[in-house]
């Protein structure tokens, strides 16, 4: 049986004793230190790392979108249990770029995995390895950090195809656990993070434990906007659409004024954005600001604008200023 180490130089993992890795000891001993480090989440446009995110974190923090590419910066948040602290970077989904944006996109994807303590890889259940998936594992398996496949829309799993994903993947020999879980209807995801944590470095908590974002509130803001900008448009005009907070203030009576612009990429996709009589912007506005009141539990004025930058889309300076995140 493993017993606690008296002194700070005793303080040998149980690995290095004489424990073997999956006894049960090895994995109490896991699950009884706080542990601390950061998760980057990864995997193909669209699959629900997004999604993961924001159930696990028990609010709606990050954009998520049946569109594909919803995200597009390495966005840092905080999930603390009793267990651990998790650091979670979500990332934009790896996908096939089409434009500058969308090289951008990938880069910002690939600069996550710096620094990781465990890469999070998101499939569904497609059955067997996805091509773009073997090229991304393949690409990152001598990374240091520790892989655990999360398996996500089990709900939209037929026959056997969970089983056979979940055997082609280990087939990878990469992962180190394998989990099927369901974002939107919260299945599994329990597992995942208590398997997760138990992957991480011993170690105190970075943030507060009432911390969940470690960016400022205009970038939040700008991404709830962006979410409705994703709802209410379609074909290229949410990939050409950036969202610009001019500013945040104490308005009167507890109400927060904000004011934002729409940055499109053509004149003739701003009036798209603003539609017949106004109702696109209108129906924008009156969605971003119910979320952005549920973030700043405030009630909320929200001013939205919409202004046409030609071809930022396909501009190194433009992209960098108008998806930057601070
Ligand atoms: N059926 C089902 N749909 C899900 C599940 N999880 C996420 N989705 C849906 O999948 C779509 C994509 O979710 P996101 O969380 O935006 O995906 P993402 O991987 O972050 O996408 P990118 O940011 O574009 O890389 C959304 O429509 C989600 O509602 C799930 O467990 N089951
Ligand atoms: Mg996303």
């Amino acid at each position: 049986m493993y017993t606690e180490p008296r002194t700070a130089t005793d303080r040998r993992s149980p690995c290095q004793s004489d424990l073997q890795d999956n006894s049960e000891e090895w994995l109490v001993y896991r699950m009884t230190r706080y542990r601390t480090g950061f998760v980057g989440v990864f995997g193909q446009t669209n699959v629900g790392k997004s999604t993961f995110l924001n159930e696990v974190l028990g609010r709606k923090l990050l954009m998520t979108s049946a569109k594909p590419q919803a995200t597009r910066n390495r966005i840092q948040c905080v999930h603390t249990t009793d267990e651990g602290q998790i650091v979670f970077v979500d990332t934009p989904g790896l996908h096939q770029p089409k434009n500058k944006l969308g090289r951008h996109l990938l880069r910002e994807a690939h600069r996550g995995a710096r620094g990781m303590n465990v890469m999070a890889y998101v499939i569904e259940p497609w059955g067997a390895v996805h091509p773009v998936d073997r090229d991304a594992l393949d690409h990152w398996a001598d990374h240091e950090a520790v892989k655990v496949l999360l398996v996500n829309k089990i709900d939209t799993a037929r026959g056997n195809a969970l089983e056979e994903t979940l055997l082609a993947y280990a087939a990878l020999d990469q992962f180190a656990d394998l989990i099927p879980i369901s974002a939107a209807r919260g299945i599994g995801l329990d597992d995942a993070v208590r398997t997760i944590i138990s992957h991480l470095p011993e170690g105190d908590p970075l943030f507060p434990s009432d911390v969940a974002c470690e960016h400022a509130e205009e970038f939040l803001v700008a991404e709830l906007v962006r979410d409705h900008v994703f709802r209410h448009t379609r074909q290229e005009v949410p990939y050409a659409s950036a969202v610009n907070v001019k500013w945040i203030r104490e308005g009167e009576n507890g109400v927060t004024e904000i004011r934002a612009e729409i940055v499109v990429a053509r004149e003739s996709q701003r009036g798209i954005l603003i539609g017949k009589a106004g109702n696109v912007i209108k129906a924008i506005g009156s969605g971003a600001r119910a979320d952005i009141e549920q973030l700043l539990g405030t009630r909320v004025y929200l001013q939205l604008t919409v202004r046409s930058e030609p071809r930022w889309t396909e501009k190194d300076d433009d992209i960098e200023r108008l998806t930057n995140i601070e």
